[in-house]
């Protein structure tokens, strides 16, 4: 009885193993290779605790925000909604589009915002017209992924593709997988062409141009650094790293008035589990079951903001690092000496004051 009862576990244990086994290379959704995925050490500050929550309850998780000449802060949330909030503080239900992929956006030269839509494309929104697409395809196919969007003085418009490979949806396994699949891209809508100004990009996020236009800025996410593309001068046609080494995953960046750069930075993985990314086999366990990853991915765990001068040092960093009033913060953007940040794991806009931080 007792070794029939033996045998029949240890056969269970092998099916459930060999079943392991199987799932985990054979319908693994990655082709990992091992990059060394840590960020910088930092010590905490905690001044994003000192956040002003503006529009609590109204704003649901708004990747980025801007602000236009009038002064009006812009917020594009996760379900579909372009708010707005006034000079008078009122703040504006403007307009809504059945999307839960919005992610960076910019405000337009004549008017009206460019936002990014992983699953559509490139979006404009104006007063006049409302939501509609500008770019849908790249060279004949389906433009998805689009993830942060700048629009330069002759018109052209710079944005940037996380990944030809994975969705939104699976953004973590572009993580995991460490194989650079993301691109910086132009278009002109005079000629209606768009051309690749970088390629094998590791997940392309925030796109910035400097202060005279002379290089346009791409995050790297998970390699923590800033890519600076020459666009004009001797170096132009050239490309280098603004800042390399952050002490989190960059997500959108924006040009400051004095002409620095402010970057929102991601905690990506959960702290204590950084070494799921030392090996291919961690890498494909986590990939493969939905339930782990949750628990791999940190994103919800800190915030942090970093300002970046043209020479790439740290000049300012504030961070939430407790997590305990804002986490998730993925844009930093300064106004009237005030910095906003759109966080993918708050209901608000959080307004910080620089003069006293
Ligand atoms: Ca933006
Ligand atoms: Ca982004």
């Amino acid at each position: 009885m007792a070794s029939n009862l033996i045998r029949g576990t240890s056969s269970w244990v092998l099916a459930v193993l060999v079943a392991l086994t199987v799932q985990i290379f054979y319908f693994s959704p990655i082709d990992p290779v091992v990059h060394d995925i840590r960020p910088a050490p930092s010590t905490k500050d905690n001044k994003l605790q000192n956040i002003i929550k503006l529009g609590e309850g109204l704003v649901k998780e708004a990747e980025d925000v801007a602000v236009d000449k009038e002064g009006t802060v812009y917020a594009v949330t996760r379900d579909g909604w372009v708010k707005r909030l006034r000079r008078n503080g009122n703040w504006e239900d403007w307009k809504h589009m059945d999307s839960n992929t919005l992610l960076g956006f910019t405000t337009a030269k004549d008017g009206g915002l460019i936002i990014c839509d992983a699953d559509k494309g490139l979006l404009k929104v104006t007063e006049e017209d409302g939501f509609i697409v500008i770019l849908s395809h790249v060279n004949g196919s389906e433009l998805r992924f689009a993830n942060d969007v700048v629009e330069a003085s002759d018109g052209n418009i710079y944005f940037s593709i996380v990944s030809t490979k994975f969705q939104l949806q699976d953004w973590y396994l572009d993580v995991l997988e460490a194989r650079s699949h993301g691109q910086l891209l132009r278009y002109n809508p005079s000629s209606n062409e768009t051309d690749i100004v970088l390629d094998d990009v590791a997940f392309a996020n925030g796109v910035a141009l400097s202060k005279d236009e002379d290089y346009v800025v791409v995050c790297e996410t998970w390699k923590y650094r800033c890519l600076r593309h020459w666009l004009k001068g001797e170096k132009k046609g050239t490309t280098d790293i603004l800042i390399d080494n952050l002490p989190g995953a960059p997500d959108n960046i924006n040009l400051a008035p004095d002409g620095s750069f402010w970057i929102a930075l991601v905690q990506l993985t959960t702290e204590g589990l950084e070494f799921v990314h030392d090996y291919k086999i961690t890498k494909h366990i986590a990939a493969s079951f939905p339930r782990l990853l949750n628990f791999v991915i940190g994103t919800k765990t800190k915030a942090t903001v970093v300002n970046v001068a043209t020479d790439g040092k740290i000049v300012r960093k504030f961070d939430d690092g407790d997590g305990k009033v804002t986490s998730f913060v993925t844009s930093a953007l300064e106004f009237e000496d005030h910095l906003y940040l759109g966080s993918l794991n708050s209901n608000f806009v959080g307004k910080l004051p620089l003069y006293n931080a």
